[in-house]
């Protein structure tokens, strides 16, 4: 059972997707647990919940106040009965990659932190000291796609939670894996003109295999030639 806790601003974003396909079956199944805490419930502004302020020194936007963040994270490590590893979303931080979501997939519990405004206070990262994650080179109006980004990922590499028609064990990037998928088809044997390539009309395991590698080889090089370089 994996758990995870998403503390965020913003709830309510989270409701759609942990109900639906995939996500939904995983918790009925019992196979991981997600639990949402609006940070807001940890302001110590008893009056409007405001939990950011105007960062010392000027600039522009707003940040979001340590006190918060700290005793959020604290009560909701309390939560259960080991504490979970804390990941906090900004594009600050390391390039999410299949390796370390396996590693997510393995550690029982996480818990996300996603930040809005212009991010946090400095204090969070050096008190909580979080795993710091980014899921890509583009800014993102806030942390929490980021988050489902992270559990999507993680949440399949949970044996039981893909059927077995769509096992993870092929995946580009799974396993070491660092290869393009290959092209697929099914009926009809010809549209508009374009035909399904004789190759897997053939009947041939062996010929179909040599076909399959080489179309990910071709594909992986014009597009993604970084890939056959070693991850960093
Ligand atoms: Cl984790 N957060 C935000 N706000 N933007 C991002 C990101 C995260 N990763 C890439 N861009």
């Amino acid at each position: 059972m994996l758990r995870i806790d998403i503390i965020t601003l913003f709830p309510q974003i989270f409701s759609g997707y942990l109900t639906q396909s995939l996500l939904a079956k995983a918790i009925a199944k019992g196979l991981i647990e997600i639990v949402v805490h609006d940070l807001r419930h940890w302001s110590t502004d008893p009056k409007h919940h405001k939990i950011d302020d105007r960062p010392y020194g000027g600039g522009p936007g707003m940040l979001i106040r340590v006190e918060p963040v700290v005793h959020c994270v604290e009560e909701v490590q309390q939560m259960a009965d080991r504490p979970g590893l804390v990941v906090l979303l900004t594009p600050q931080g390391e390039p999410l990659r299949q390796p370390r979501v396996e590693s997510m997939a393995q550690t029982g519990r996480i818990l996300l932190l996603c930040g809005r405004y212009e991010g946090f206070d400095q204090r969070v990262i050096d008190i909580l000291q979080p795993l710091e994650l980014s899921v890509g080179d583009y800014v993102l109006n806030g942390g929490e796609v980021a988050a489902m980004i992270v559990v999507d990922s993680t949440v399949r590499m949970i044996p039981g939670v893909l059927g077995d028609e769509q096992s993870s064990w092929d995946d580009s990037f799974s396993r070491g894996n660092r290869l393009l998928e290959f092209p697929q088809y099914t009926r009809p044997p010809e549209f508009r003109g374009h035909p399904v390539p004789e190759v897997l009309l053939s009947g041939d395991h062996g010929k179909i295999a040599a076909w399959r590698d080489d179309q990910s080889r071709q594909k992986t090089l014009h597009r993604r030639s970084d890939l056959f370089k070693p991850p960093t």
